[in-house]
């Protein structure tokens, strides 16, 4: 990842933020990106500030070590970087909609472990609707194959040692203008606008 190091910036998306039109709105896109993952990037450069021997360490190597750290640092190191990290991925995820599914060897290897591709949008649905209160649900490689696993809050699979291949965002903030409480049109509509290709890239790496 680029600027993987304090002082972390805000960088621009990859996309207009209206491309992802009707399925996550314009406004909602600013938000989410101009106000709430800035505050998790300032937030992290001002706990930094003051911590040199942390500004040595890369975002995954602050999110990874986050649970060692002393008790004052720990949460809010884990939770902003856990902010900054999820967001970018979260956004990197994304591209205008298209009928554009998993190919190549992510296909398969979803065809192998769900069964099919409806088989696993079903289940990852299912786990996006199981998440109480704030997080987010991800695929990840785990070494061997593919897993569908949730997170609390701004906690990251990193830190479990999972690589993340999608991720969603069920925090209420990133669908609450368009889709109210609806959760599940959300991830409906979410499903419509993934990057496979980002996707494909992200389970070799
Ligand atoms: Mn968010």
């Amino acid at each position: 990842m680029y600027n993987n190091y304090y002082p972390f910036i805000n960088l621009p998306l990859n996309f207009a933020y209206d491309s992802l039109e009707p399925y996550i709105d314009e406004k909602t896109m600013h938000l989410h990106h101009d106000r709430h993952l800035q505050t998790y990037i300032d937030n992290l450069n001002d706990i930094l500030k003051d911590n040199p021997r942390l500004q040595r360490l890369s975002l995954e190597q602050l999110i990874i070590s986050a649970d060692r750290l002393p008790c004052k640092l720990r949460d809010k190191v884990k939770n902003n970087a856990g902010g900054v990290y999820n967001h970018r991925f979260f956004f990197d995820g994304l591209r205008n909609p298209s009928e554009n599914q998993p190919s190549g060897a992510l296909e398969e290897k979803i065809n192998r472990q769900f069964g099919s591709f409806s088989e696993f949008k079903a289940e990852f649905k299912k786990a996006a609707l199981s998440v109480f209160g704030s997080g987010y649900a991800w695929l990840v490689g785990n070494g061997c194959g593919l897993k569908i696993i949730t997170t609390p809050n701004q906690n990251c699979p990193i830190a479990q040692g999972f690589r993340p291949i999608i991720t969603v965002d069920v925090w209420e903030h990133a669908y609450y203008l368009k889709h109210y409480n609806l959760r599940g049109d959300y991830i409906d509509d979410w499903f419509k606008i993934i990057n496979w290709e980002q996707a494909e890239k992200n389970s070799i790496l």
